[in-house]
This record gives C-alpha cells, sequence and structure tokens, in this order.
C-alpha cells in the first residue's frame, strides 16, 4: 500500500488510531521504530527545532525540505501539518503539488489567517477565516491532487477562538462538504468536553481528528467510546528531547567532563544504526573497486 493509501486507512478505519510528532529525520525514524503507523510533521515542533517561532518565519519551502528528509527516511505516511496552507487557494495547490512529489500523505490546514499564530498563544483574539474562503481552498486542494489517496484533513480553530459548539459544527460540515477527508477538532480545554459535545452532535458525519495536547489525562477509551478516528500525540517528541539536551549540556558544562552522561545518552554505535551505515558498508563492498576500499 503506498504510504498515501495507509495513511487514508487509518482515517477510515473503524479502529482508533494513533500518531507521533517528528520534526526531522531522526526523530521520524524513531517514531516509526516505536511501532507508530503515522507521524505528524508539526509545525510547532518543525519551527521549534528550526530555532524559530510557529508564525511561518520558516518559509514554506524550508518546511518542505524538511518533511522530504523525514518521509525519505521512513516507511509510515506523513500528514504535514501546513499551518494555514501558506496562503490562498493558488499557494495551497502548489503545496499539494509537492507534498505529492514527495511521498508526504496528507496534509492538515486550519481555518486561521496567514501568517498563523499558536493555538494555545492567546486565542481569543485569533481571527478566523471565512468559511466560503477556507471551504473553497479544501475543493482547490482536493481538486488539484493527482494521487486520490492523498489527504486533505481540515482543522477547525472555532473553539481555540473562543466560539461554541454551533459555529464548531457549521465549519466542520462545510468544510467536509467541501471535500475533507476528515476533520480536526481542537480545543485547549483541560478536559475533553467540548470534543465529546462536538462528537455528539456530528454524529458519525466523517472522521474525525483530535489533540490532546491540552487534555492529556483523558484516557484513549474515552475517544473510542466518542468515536474519534485519529488521536494526535502532537510535539512530545520535541519536549523530551528539550529536557534530554537541557540536563545534558548543563551536565557536560558544570562537570567539564563527559562522564556526567556518559552510559546515559545512546553511543555513537546507535547513531551509525539509526543511519543504516550498515548498509553502505554492504554497497561499498559491491560498488567500490577493491583498490578503493581496503575494508574488504
Ligand atoms: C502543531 O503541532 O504544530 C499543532 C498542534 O498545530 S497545536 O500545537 O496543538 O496547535
Ligand atoms: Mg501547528
Amino acid at each position: 500500500m503506498s504510504k498515501s493509501a495507509q495513511f487514508r486507512a487509518l482515517l477510515d478505519s473503524p479502529d482508533l488510531e494513533f500518531i507521533l510528532e517528528a520534526h526531522d529525520g531522526l526523530s521520524a525514524k524513531i517514531v516509526e521504530e516505536a511501532g507508530f503507523k503515522g507521524i505528524w510533521g508539526s509545525g510547532l515542533a518543525i519551527s521549534a527545532s528550526l530555532g524559530v517561532r510557529v508564525n511561518n518565519e520558516a518559509s514554506w519551502t524550508q518546511v518542505l525540505d524538511v518533511v522530504e528528509f523525514m518521509s525519505d527516511a521512513t516507511g509510515i505516511p506523513i500528514m504535514l501539518d501546513a499551518d494555514t496552507g501558506y496562503g490562498n487557494f493558488n499557494n495551497v495547490r502548489r503545496l499539494v503539488a509537492k507534498l505529492e512529489q514527495r511521498g508526504v500523505a496528507a496534509m492538515c490546514i486550519e481555518d486561521k489567517l496567514f501568517p498563523k499564530t499558536n493555538s494555545f498563544i492567546g486565542g481569543e483574539t485569533q481571527p478566523l477565516a471565512d468559511v466560503e474562503e477556507f471551504s473553497l481552498k479544501i475543493r482547490a486542494a482536493k481538486d488539484s491532487q493527482t494521487d486520490s489517496s492523498f489527504s486533505v484533513v481540515a482543522r477547525v480553530e472555532a473553539f481555540i477562538a473562543g466560539w461554541g459548539l454551533d459555529e464548531a459544527l457549521l465549519r466542520a460540515h462545510a468544510y467536509r462538504e467541501a471535500g475533507a477527508d476528515a476533520i480536526l477538532m481542537h480545543s485547549k480545554e483541560s478536559g475533553p468536553d467540548q470534543i465529546t459535545a462536538f462528537m455528539r452532535e456530528w454524529n458519525g458525519a466523517g472522521p474525525v481528528v483530535v489533540v490532546p495536547t491540552m487534555y492529556p489525562a483523558t484516557p484513549p477509551e474515552h475517544f473510542e467510546d466518542i468515536g474519534v478516528s485519529l488521536v494526535i500525540w502532537a510535539n512530545h517528541m520535541l519536549r523530551a528531547s528539550i529536557t534530554a539536551m537541557q540536563s545534558t549540556a548543563q551536565r557536560i558544562h558544570e562537570t567539564r567532563s563527559l562522564m556526567s552522561v556518559e552510559g546515559e545518552i545512546a553511543t555513537v554505535a546507535e547513531i551509525f544504526r539509526l543511519q543504516d551505515a550498515a548498509e553502505l558498508k554492504d554497497a561499498e563492498a559491491r560498488y567500490l573497486p577493491r583498490s578503493l576500499n581496503p575494508g574488504t
């Protein structure tokens, strides 16, 4: 199955599925090795790993380069968090073409304005996109894809921006009607009540994706019970690496020695394994003339 077909199957399967954030080739590979069936190419995590803010400070082609490394490094599908689509319908059409070329299975776009602002920073003051304009953007994305399995997920920011259930439902139905393969309903409340209320009224009108960053204590069974299709663990590889890197940097700096961390961090051999250095060694034995390959 192609990566895009694999991702579509995650959305359409009756089972609750999970994908985890990655932000570069290495983290993507680690997510795959852990057993996940898909990867969230998080805008927050990719921008943070590049040392910039999430407000579209990294250009869309710079993000594309990162997601290409992620795609090359893995065999499971990636959904790119494409923020607001980096422009209007026309920018989105070109984005879809480029994502397809790079083997990215899906993209998620959100109904806010370019340049984007993070949903967890002062959300109430964030203007939403016009419903018709955003619906047509989804339509343009769906019309422009050449791989019929490429998925477009429409993210509704109504709850984030302080609107209620009616606005969330109106937008979700409009985007589904426009061709979205799934709806991502976002919430920043500390419990799942907004999502639960939405799911009741939505009544199975299409696959729903959620991002429980702010309601992490919700048991997975609850998402199953209310009919969610896909859960995104949106930033946990980045956060884990920040904690590990801060601690390692501090300890090496304070002790002026590597012995404070040696034995607790990945070995150099583990780096080589993750890079599949063994494959290159095999290839050298086959393709390098013996005179240039003294190791054989
Ligand atoms: C991201 O991971 O970049 C997201 C999810 O968009 S959130 O940060 O929850 O808005
Ligand atoms: Mg994002």
